[in-house]
């Protein structure tokens, strides 16, 4: 039978299987275990042997990610704060260059609009201004107040979405309101999601979420909660292609087409010339310099 993966506690993984909808516990066979490690999301086969469920095989994934570790994602919602944390750009970034070139839609959900004052008014026009001006989906939620997530679980609709994001953002806290209305599946309810009071704790947010669950809405809809980070790499990324995953600067084309935008003058180089006249944002820019540096750093290393 055909299986999706939402949960795993140890050696034992929770499965739906896609013909009954039925959620059956089952193990993995030592062929399995030898050559891959099963990601939450996949797609695999399951036989019955004696009277365990034993998973013989896994699908070709449509995409897997490292973190959070999914496979068969369509959306990655990336979820930020205006407070406790403040929003932080970088770990942004490497997400959306991330989404490229993984072939997953990015959707930025900045939480804790509860919490809006004149400092994170400005974190709200300069997320406008920079992302969803240039095209990004941006969604201003609270789940103390629950304001916008109903417009959050529209877009969604009919998908696989993976929350992700700094610790303490309140990804479970959204997906524990979702859950709330629009759970499909009460019988692995019972797994609940463990939420973690930051004010009581340090300011910046402790892990909180150990692992990641999978959970059915209405409608084909999935979603996964996954555990928060603070510190993010990007791997596996050509620099000369990390240029390809800023929308805002495919608008203006350099005279030369392999130019990275990063030693030229601003003469022969047209980001740059936009970047100083602020059509660009200049510290967007300046992040895109730094990965730019070390992913270059990375590939020098891999030839000497
Ligand atoms: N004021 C306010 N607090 C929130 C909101 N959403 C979450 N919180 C609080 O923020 C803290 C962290 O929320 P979580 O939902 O656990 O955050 P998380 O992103 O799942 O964190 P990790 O599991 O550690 O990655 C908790 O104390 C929540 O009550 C919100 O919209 N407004
Ligand atoms: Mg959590
Ligand atoms: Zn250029």
């Amino acid at each position: 039978m055909k299986c999706k993966i939402t949960e795993n506690f140890f050696d034992r993984f929770i499965v739906k299987d896609l013909e009954t909808n039925e959620h059956k516990i089952a193990f993995l066979s030592g062929n399995v275990k030898k050559k891959n490690s099963v990601l939450i999301g996949d797609i695999v086969q399951v036989e019955k042997k004696y009277d365990k469920n034993i998973i013989v095989n896994i699908d070709k994934r449509k995409n897997e990610l490292i973190r959070p570790p999914v496979a068969n994602i369509d959306n990655l919602i990336i979820v930020l704060s205006l407070k406790n944390p403040t929003p932080d750009y970088m770990l942004l970034d490497k997400q959306l260059v991330l989404c490229y070139f993984k072939n997953i839609n990015p959707i930025i959900c900045v939480n804790k609009l509860d919490l809006l004052d004149e400092d994170s008014k400005k974190e709200i026009e300069y997320i406008n201004k920079v992302y969803k001006n240039n095209g990004y989906d941006v969604f201003y939620t609270s789940s103390k107040t629950e304001e916008n997530i109903d417009l959050l679980l529209k877009k969604i609709e009919g998908t696989t979405s993976a929350f992700s994001g700094n610790s303490g953002v309140g990804k479970s806290s959204i997906t524990n309101i979702i859950l709330k209305n629009k759970s499909n599946n009460n019988d692995v309810q019972t797994l609940k999601l463990e939420i973690g009071d930051i004010a009581r704790k340090t300011k910046r947010g402790k892990h909180t979420t150990k692992k990641v669950s999978l959970f059915e809405l209405e409608n084909n809809t999935y979603i996964l909660d996954t555990p928060g980070f603070s510190s993010y790499e990007l791997y596996d990324i050509p620099y000369k292609e990390l240029k390809h995953a800023y929308v805002e600067f495919s608008k203006y084309n350099c005279e030369f087409s392999d130019c990275a935008h990063v030693i030229e003058n601003e003469d022969v180089c047209l980001v740059k010339r936009n970047v100083k006249c602020s059509n660009i944002d200049k510290n967007r820019y300046e992040r895109y310099v730094y990965l730019y540096d070390k992913l270059k750093k990375i590939d020098d290393r891999k030839y000497k």
